[in-house]
């Protein structure tokens, strides 16, 4: 056991449950006149192979009960005989439903489109591989979110930025002409979650990858992918009119520049039609764009907006910038640069907004930007790799953080305006809608450097598909899937996952501190460094602590960060005593011996909350250590040992930060907490030469 089949094992199932099961697959009546007809009649064979010991016969017609027919009215006049309404599944939905064919009973898996098919042969494999039962099934589902994308950081020479699972998937040296097996896995375990496209090169782009001997690159995936509905995109760098056309400018009022980007275009769609169309990371951490020519973010969008719109591609823009000319606040500066914009952006434009208005912390509130544009479609992204949450090693399940985001209230529109409201494109109409992930892909064999993070790329996939869906839920489909089906393992499992992200939290960056990450590379604690050459990639920017006390004050009174949200909410995080005490830092600069609502000090609960997070991890190991027997020794032993490194490194960021913090406060340590194992001069004086996912050495 190598992790490498992920969630989509179809391992033999228990025999009781396969006898069953086998009941209700007695024949198989499926089309293959196209690519995806072909891939769902192989995906079905495989996998009820796989659990039920043998694949049901194919056939052309129902002449037993438990026949599975699977497609779609216009593909199969089998199905349209059936008269199923499916006017609500929309292009990529589908049904599944126990009928009776023929006198026969069946079980049918019908969309209107091959895709939604497919989603639908998934759904019914997963109901088998969670031994859901299947005699009497009515469901239908459709996505709620058009665009679903992974963001991959990789760049061309192999790396990934903050890529914690090896090199890169793409062997870019071997394409177009080895498209390898692997690529065919990863369009199925996307398809299997919803994932709808794949932007392949980092937001960090290089304008090679426009290069005729990419494009072909870029093209023979595409091939790959396409029979599972996955569209390629590709991040653009908007200099590359000067960096591949040789021409002076990159503005895009400049004629030039705009026959430039629409030849790239026709010579892209002519090898590749279906292509998805363009990420852009603009005038951010030293990315050139629109604003190095005086244009606004809408300028820059619009133009490649346009190039791309007779072909139907998109334009995804990234909000994620902050100009380190201004360090007031860089909290704020998303919302100051693209606010004044609403309304200004072509229909085929997504702003792409990352959950919180930093950079993918433990916890940060939502960011300000949802409900802020009603006028324009927004697109969350969220980090999927865990940058800031432990890399690899940590066991940190990001479903909670995912769902606490989305059901996050902006209070736009009144109560209810939740920002899956805002995603889905419910609160104010809009039709373009999207969610991305930045992955956590890579060549290692277990393709995410954990199995454990492989629920993470799994949570994300789901979530995108239906933003208001319940994250433990969905961990525990990952875990009968990934796993077992005993209940034995299952519950204590989902228990620890579920936790897992507050655990995190408590010992990192506790009560809405933030970005106290060592710096660059963000491994490891270092709540003093200001060694950063910006204020802003500073940890004491955030923390702000001193004699007096510790937080970030963007209240009336500080930064003002605060006025960005919906009225209600700003008045409630400016008022220290409404403030969650979860993101109580956050908002505000508060005294040592500031009040909690325990009846503590802030000190004590800072302690507190720190201990609380390596006593956490200390539990997970032992909830682990009970289930040793329950799978595979492989699989199991990889999780034992890393959530010994998660135990030791949560002591690690505890004593650092407590050390740290205990210089400044003079406070003696609560009763009953035990000291930092060592001096602060000891934390401060570890560095990290070779950290993953991060080149600038
Ligand atoms: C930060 C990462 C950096 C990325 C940047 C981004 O530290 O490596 O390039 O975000 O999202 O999280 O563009």
């Amino acid at each position: 056991e190598d992790g490498y089949e992920l969630w989509l094992r179809y391992h033999p199932l228990a025999a009781e449950q396969a006898t069953i099961y086998r009941s209700h697959a007695t024949q198989l009546i499926i089309g293959s006149a196209t690519p995806t007809q072909t891939v769902t009649r192989e995906e079905l064979q495989r996998g009820l192979g796989g659990m039920l010991g043998r694949a049901p016969p194919l056939s052309d017609a129902v002449t037993s009960d438990g026949a599975i027919v699977v497609g779609t009215p216009a593909s199969s006049p089998l199905i349209a005989r059936l008269r199923l309404d499916t006017k609500s599944l929309g292009n990529e939905g589908y049904l599944i439903r126990s009928i009776v064919v023929n006198g026969r009973a069946a079980t049918v898996i019908v969309g209107n489109n091959d895709i939604g098919v497919l989603y639908g042969a998934f759904h019914f494999l997963r109901l088998l591989q969670t031994n859901h039962p299947v005699d009497h099934l009515d469901l239908h589902d459709s996505p709620r979110v058009k665009v679903r994308v992974l963001d991959h950081w990789d760049n061309l020479d192999g790396s990934v930025e903050r890529g914690y699972a090896g090199a890169s998937i793409w062997d870019w040296f071997k394409l177009p002409d080895w498209p390898a097996p692997r690529y065919t896995d990863y369009a199925r375990t996307n398809a299997s979650i919803g994932i709808n496209g794949v932007v392949l090169n980092n937001a960090n782009a290089n304008s090679q990858i426009l290069t005729p001997t990419y494009l072909e690159k870029v093209a023979a995936l595409a091939n790959v992918f396409r029979p599972y509905g996955i569209r390629v995109y590709l991040s653009a760098r908007f200099s590359a009119p000067i960096e591949l056309g040789g021409l002076k400018t990159a503005d895009p009022f400049d004629p030039q520049v705009q026959r430039w980007w629409r030849t790239k275009a026709d010579e892209i769609y002519k090898l590749i039609p279906d292509f998805g169309g363009f990420l852009v990371k603009a005038n951010s951490e030293g990315q050139p764009g629109p604003r190095d020519y005086g244009r606004t973010h809408a300028d820059g969008a619009n133009m490649l907006a346009d190039v791309l719109a007779p072909r139907g591609g998109i334009v995804m823009w990234r909000t994620f910038v902050y100009s380190q000319a201004n360090p007031d606040d860089r909290a704020k500066q998303a919302y100051d640069e693209f606010k004044p914009l609403d309304g200004h952006f072509r229909a085929n434009v997504l702003l792409q907004v990352k959950n919180g208005p930093i950079d993918f912390q433990p916890r940060e509130p939502f960011s300000p930007l949802f409900g802020a544009m009603p006028k324009t479609s927004l697109m969350m992204e969220f980090q999927i790799t865990k940058e800031y949450l432990g890399f690899a090693t940590h066991l940190v399940y990001l479903g909670p953080l995912y769902e606490e985001v989305l059901s996050a209230d902006t209070m736009a529109h009144g109560k209810g305006s939740t920002v899956a409201k805002v995603i889905d494109g419910s609160l104010d109409n809009h039709a373009l809608t999207g969610v991305a992930g930045d992955a956590n892909v890579g060549s290692d064999q277990n393709w995410c450097g954990s199995d454990f993070n492989q629920a993470n790329w799994y949570v994300l996939g789901r979530m995108a598909w239906n933003p208001t869906q319940s994250s433990r839920l969905i961990a525990e489909d990952w875990v009968r899937m990934t796993f077992t089906n005993d209940q034995a393992f299952v519950k204590p499992v989902v228990d620890m996952m579920m936790g897992s992200r507050e655990a995190a939290v408590d010992y990192m960056t506790p009560l809405g501190l933030h970005h106290q990450m060592g710096p660059g590379h963000h491994y490891g604690p270092a709540p003093w460094d200001a060694s950063e050459s910006e204020a802003d990639w500073r940890p004491v920017y955030y923390n702000r602590a001193d004699s007096d006390g510790i937080g970030f004050d963007r209240s009336s009174t500080g930064s003002d960060a605060v006025a960005q949200y919906a009225p209600p909410i700003a008045a409630q995080f400016n008022d220290v005593k409404q403030t969650p005490e979860e993101l109580l830092l956050w908002f505000h600069h508060v005294p040592w011996d500031y009040r909690m609502r325990s009846g503590q000090t802030l000190w004590y609960e800072l302690v507190a909350h720190y201990t609380h997070g390596v006593d956490d991890v200390q539990q997970m190991r032992e909830t682990w250590r009970h289930l040793n027997g329950y799978i595979d020794p492989e699989r199991y032993q990889q999780a034992a040992a890393f959530l010994a490194i998660q135990e030791k490194e949560a002591q690690w960021w505890r004593d650092a930060c407590i050390a740290y913090f205990q210089s400044l406060s003079q406070r003696p340590l609560p009763p009953g907490f035990s000291p930092p194992q060592h001096s602060l001069k000891y934390y401060e004086s570890l560095s990290f030469r070779y950290v993953p996912g991060f080149s600038s050495w």
